[in-house]
């Protein structure tokens, strides 16, 4: 069992050990659909890349609780800067699902955000969007707007330069930065005890002055409750949280990775049992909360959003080749020219 030296609200097993810190029903079922809707959109996702009507798509399942968690604690005039793990968090922060799979389809359609919605673009290059998020956040600061930028890093990511720089600047000009930290347990095939030799991942954030907390990652109502502290203290002039959301990652890294090369499945069949969707279900059953019913309505429902999106993307031209260095800069350099037309000239038009 994970170690419970971090905020539970929600047990495995779906039952309330931190009574007080409950929301109202009407959240609950909120959180719970939306975790419902993500974990759709993953799981047909891969079954997307099967059929070759999708590139490599790095799934998220297991991790649900983690991303619609935090992105519902924001609002439209918060940053959302998600990296390749979290289209989770992107959709349910409001990016369309046409547009994540265009994404994921290589499209250039699928680059640019759409106009006004305030995510960037999903990071492949590790913990780039922490110095990004910093950036965000002061610009938000100095027009004096109460918005904050909420960032998403991975284990392996913490180990890098970036994240370390972005928390100190952050601390040392109190921006408004709310740091999301997965820990999946994983960086490709390295396990989080080779990557560092820090156990509570948290608790980086004393060395920058800034509060830390450590959550159970797969209990969506503790993940929202922290969350919502740190963006409230955020907005407030109290500067940036770090948050460390301790999960696992049960899907490969990518759709062509294989963990059978690095890792037994003992440790993931354990995490299943955890399983965040499932634990947030049967509570509100429990309840009366929530119904096969409704569970069939909603995943009708679901289904038919999916299906939409899928016929919406279907109608955006294949990618070209040569597309892939025409929207690096609005006046390309002459280095770029030139691999243009080496692309041009290999793959033809
Ligand atoms: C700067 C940089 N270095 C290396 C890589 C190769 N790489 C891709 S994913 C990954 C592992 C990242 O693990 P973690 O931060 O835990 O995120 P997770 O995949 O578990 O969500 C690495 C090393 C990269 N994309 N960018
Ligand atoms: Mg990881």
């Amino acid at each position: 069992m994970p170690e419970h030296d971090m905020l539970q609200i929600i047990n495995e097993q779906g039952e309330v050990v931190q009574s007080d810190l409950l929301p109202d029903s009407d959240t609950l079922v909120r959180l719970y659909r939306a975790m419902r809707r993500i974990r759709f959109f993953d799981e047909r996702a891969v079954v997307l890349h099967r059929q070759g009507r999708m590139g490599v798509y790095p799934p998220f399942g297991g991790m649900e609780a983690s991303q619609a968690g935090t992105a519902l604690a924001l609002t439209h005039a918060d940053w959302l800067l998600p990296t390749y793990r979290d289209s989770g968090a992107a959709l349910t922060y409001g990016l369309p699902i046409a547009q994540t799979i265009l994404y994921w389809r290589t499209s250039p359609h699928g680059w640019a955000m759409p106009e006004g919605l305030k995510v960037l673009p999903f990071y492949i290059p590790i913990a780039t969007q922490y110095p990004h998020a910093v950036g965000c956040a002061l610009a938000e600061k100095m027009q004096g707007t109460r918005n904050v930028a909420l960032a998403y890093i991975g284990d392996g990511g913490s180990s890098e330069g970036d994240f370390h720089e972005a928390l100190n600047f952050a601390g040392a000009l109190e921006a408004p930065c709310v740091f999301v930290l997965q820990n999946n347990g994983w960086a490709i095939s390295v396990p989080t005890a080779t990557q560092t030799k820090a156990v509570n991942l948290s608790r980086r954030a004393e060395g920058y002055g800034i509060p830390g907390v450590r959550v159970d990652g797969n209990d969506i109502v503790a993940v929202y409750h922290v969350t919502r502290e740190a963006v409230e203290r955020a907005r407030a002039g109290g500067g940036p949280t770090l948050i460390e959301t301790v999960t696992y990652r049960v899907k490969p890294h990518t759709v062509s990775d294989d963990p059978a090369r690095y890792r037994t499945e003992d440790l993931t069949r354990e995490w299943l049992t955890r399983d965040p969707v499932a634990r947030l279900r049967t509570y509100l059953s429990n309840q009366g909360l929530w119904s096969d019913e409704l569970e069939d309505t909603l995943r009708k429902e679901i289904g038919d959003e999916f299906e939409a999106a899928v016929t919406e993307a279907d109608g955006y031209p294949e990618p070209t080749p040569s597309e892939i260095v025409d929207h690096v800069f609005a006046e390309p350099t002459p280095q770029l020219r030139e691999q243009r037309q080496q692309l041009l000239e290999e793959y033809g038009a």
